[in-house]
């Protein structure tokens, strides 16, 4: 009885130094208390604050030791209120869910941009690899799905204005396990690279790390293999940008190409990739009077054009006249004619874009090859997915990419409004227990970008479609007009915002759930099409680089053989059709929710910014979340579960209960005098209302195991 009184005393006392660990508990339950609570938890680095099952977390900008193997033996096999909240806790469950009832599972992680989502993947995968078996052919899978991790941050992140290690792709990752709980394979599908970045990057920001990496980690030798010298002399990239961490991230990165099983010659080559994709950039034009009064333009640096030629096993000629030239075929005529120096570069920027864009995805589906799960196992096996993707971002100028990003977004908070609350509304309807609805989802939005008659995404494809003269101004005046009216859309020129002059002449507005960007319409149609023109994939499929030529290579559509070429599906098509597909996906599964929240703009370990933190919580929906909860019921567990869990808590089911579970479970209740109101029976589950009688019970259950085992040792001396 002391032990238990000094028990709830020290707990009481840490929620007063540290604030509470489940917010569900928070009492009264406000903004500013939720917000207070979580201050304090950051200031004594406790990132990690839960909101029932759903964990929330801080970034730290600072490496805790909390992360190490001491640290996952403690959490291994706990329940979620037994320790302080803990990624590892929800890792834990959801992998004992997985392996225990053979359910598969998926971790959501959400936040925005810098917030700590790809960092909280890899913590969920360290985790979930500690957990399994030792032997060489589990160790070999996990290693190879640990070191999955560099190589695409390598190629997929970038520095950006928000973030220095920023996810400039989306990506899930199936983990798949078999019987054991070891895990046997994997599968990674990616989302939309932002590809634009190879060529341009705003103010501030860096292009892909690869770039840096190889500049600044490659040795002597394979810099001249690869034709390349200092960062200084390379349009693509600005000489400033690169960081001492870099040479040391690219070893990084060659020893886990080795780990995952690429052969030398792969890696070679995919470095002579990257290294070409900097020497085009390099290539610049001039314009040369033509004698038709029309501009022509002229390789300048022709001794560049050679090297990458040498590098791709390209004809020389055929890439000059590639890059320089554009050949229309209109019924059975072929037109050849020669670009401006303008048009030029623009061939080449899109060259570059896609041989680094599909390159990536190369990479992907070659890691994929490597950790591929047998046809014949694959059945059997569990799986656990994982979702890093991009977060909500808003920049100072966001264009095309922005706008997939946070539709990418918009439909991730949709899918936890949905599912925390379509599961919490079935459950209770099926269990007969009554239920208070609320409601904060954001369909509306979403509809305005995706309805397939007058959404955003149709619009901008209907516009890309249109013969005639199409620009980003027409399509701007299409969304006007379609969308003008719509309560989360607006622009200068929108009916209902007439007087709204902040808004510039080229750019839409749209009331995200997480905040109002302005999207300006520069290039979304070009991004959208996503069309190479054919003398460049002609070029690239006459290739003899391992990689890039020929028809199982990165351009099989240049084929020139085939006549007929089909329209490739514009960007937003194949986005919006991958993100249909993943929703799928994830509503298959248990979703486990890691909601993570960024505490400043200036990426600072002590500094816990009120105002922004106060922000994510309104739009993430945190505090309706724990109202959800709290009119809800914290815990729910089967009445079978139950009384096996808590039979020693009660003379009438301990040792064995023979009845009806859910009359064991009265009995276990009513002994350990818990209010009435705290719990509710329905069908098959007890309903528990607060995490306290949770611990309630799990303190007598502890208590009376001690009890029993002292019983036991006494029998058994008595017997020696
Ligand atoms: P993001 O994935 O959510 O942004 P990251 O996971 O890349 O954000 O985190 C940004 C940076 O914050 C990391 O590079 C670390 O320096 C730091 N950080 C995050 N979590 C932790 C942690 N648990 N412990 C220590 N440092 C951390 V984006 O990909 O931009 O949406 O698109
Ligand atoms: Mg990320």
């Amino acid at each position: 009885m002391v032990k238990k009184l000094i028990r709830m005393a020290l707990r009481s006392l840490l929620d007063e130094m540290v604030g509470v660990g489940d917010a569900v508990l928070l009492e009264p339950l406000s903004e500013n208390h939720f917000l207070e609570n979580l201050q304090l938890r950051f200031q004594h680095d406790e990132i990690y604050t839960y909101i029932g099952n759903v964990v929330v977390s801080t970034n730290p900008y600072k490496s805790l030791p909390i992360y190490d193997s001491e640290m996952i033996e403690r959490y291994r096999g706990r329940n979620l209120y037994e320790l302080p909240p803990h990624i590892y806790s929800v890792s834990d469950l959801a992998y004992r869910s997985m392996k225990n009832y053979g359910r598969d599972q998926c971790i959501m992680i959400t936040g925005e941009s810098g917030s700590g989502k790809t960092e909280a993947s890899k913590l969920v995968m360290k985790y979930v690899a500690a957990m399994s078996s030792r032997s060489t052919e589990v160790e070999k899978i996990k290693q190879q799905l640990l070191q999955s991790n560099p190589v695409l941050e390598a190629f997929g992140n970038a520095k950006t204005n928000r973030n220095d290690n920023s996810s400039r792709f989306g990506k899930y990752m199936d983990i798949e396990f078999d019987f054991k709980g070891d895990p046997v394979g994997g599968l990674i599908t990616n989302y939309l690279l932002e590809k634009s970045r190879v060529v341009r990057q705003a103010q501030g920001e860096r292009n892909f790390h690869i770039f840096y990496q190889i500049l600044c980690g490659a040795s002597p030798t394979v810099l001249k293999k690869l034709k390349l010298d200092s960062v200084e002399k390379f349009s693509y990239v600005s000489p400033g940008d690169a960081n001492p961490d870099d040479a040391k991230s690219f070893n990084e990165v060659l020893s886990a190409f080795d780990v995952i099983g690429f052969t030398r010659a792969e890696v070679d080559s995919v470095l002579v990739l990257v290294a070409a994709v900097l020497k085009l950039g390099n290539i610049k034009f001039r314009s040369v009077a033509a004698k038709n009064g029309m501009e022509n333009c002229g390789i300048v640096n022709r001794e560049d054009v050679v090297d990458v030629c040498e590098m791709l096993s390209i004809k020389s000629q055929s890439l000059t006249s590639a890059l320089t030239e554009r050949t229309m075929t209109a019924k059975q005529d072929t037109v050849t004619c020669t670009l401006s120096a303008n048009e030029a570069s623009y061939n080449r920027d899109a060259l570059c874009k896609e041989v680094y864009d599909r390159l990536f995805t190369w990479l992907v589906n070659r890691i994929n090859s490597s950790i591929k799960v047998p046809s014949q196992t694959n059945k059997k096996c569990k799986v656990m997915g994982v979702l890093d993707i991009y977060g909500f971002e808003v920049f100072e100028h966001n264009g095309f990419e922005q706008f997939m990003i946070n539709y990418c977004n918009e439909k991730l908070q949709q899918i936890f409004v949905e599912l925390t609350l379509r599961e919490e509304q079935e459950e209770y309807v099926k269990e007969g227990i009554e239920w208070l609805h609320i409601d904060y989802f954001n369909n509306a939005i979403i509809c305005l970008i995706e309805n397939p008659h007058n959404g955003v995404l149709s619009m901008l494809d209907e516009e890309c479609l249109r013969p005639g003269d199409v620009t980003d101004s027409t399509l701007l005046a299409k969304l006007e007009s379609v969308c003008g009216k719509h309560e989360h859309f607006e622009s200068r020129r929108a009916t209902k915002f007439l007087a709204d002059k902040t808004l510039p002449h080229d750019a839409f507005r749209i009331q995200h759930y997480a905040g109002k960007v302005t999207y300006f319409v520069e290039n979304f149609i070009d991004k959208n099409n996503n069309s190479l023109f054919r003398n460049l994939s002609n070029a690239a499929f006459l290739s003899a680089h391992p990689l890039l030529g020929g028809a199982k290579g990165l351009f099989p559509e240049g084929d020139p053989s085939i006549t007929v070429l089909k329209r490739s599906p514009t960007s937003a098509f194949q986005f919006k059709a991958s993100m249909s597909a993943l929703m799928k996906n994830l509503l298959l599964k248990n979703p486990n929710y890691i909601r993570c929240i960024k505490p400043n703009d200036v990426k600072r370990s002590s500094v816990f910014s009120s105002d922004l933190v106060r922000h994510q919580v309104r739009y993430l929906g945190l505090l309706e979340n724990v109202r959800v909860r709290r009119a809800g019921y914290a815990f729910r567990q089967k009445y079978e579960d139950c009384v096996t869990r808590y039979k020693m808590l009660s003379p009438n089911t301990w040792p064995l209960w023979h009845g009806a579970a859910k009359d064991g479970v009265k009995h276990i209740l009513l002994n350990v005098k818990i209010s009435p109101d705290q719990y509710e029976y329905g069908r098959s589950k007890i309903f528990i209302r607060n995490p306290r009688t949770l611990f309630k019970l799990e303190e007598h259950r502890a208590a009376a195991l001690h009890d029993v085992a002292t019983v036991i040792q006494k029998i058994w001396r008595g017997f020696q």
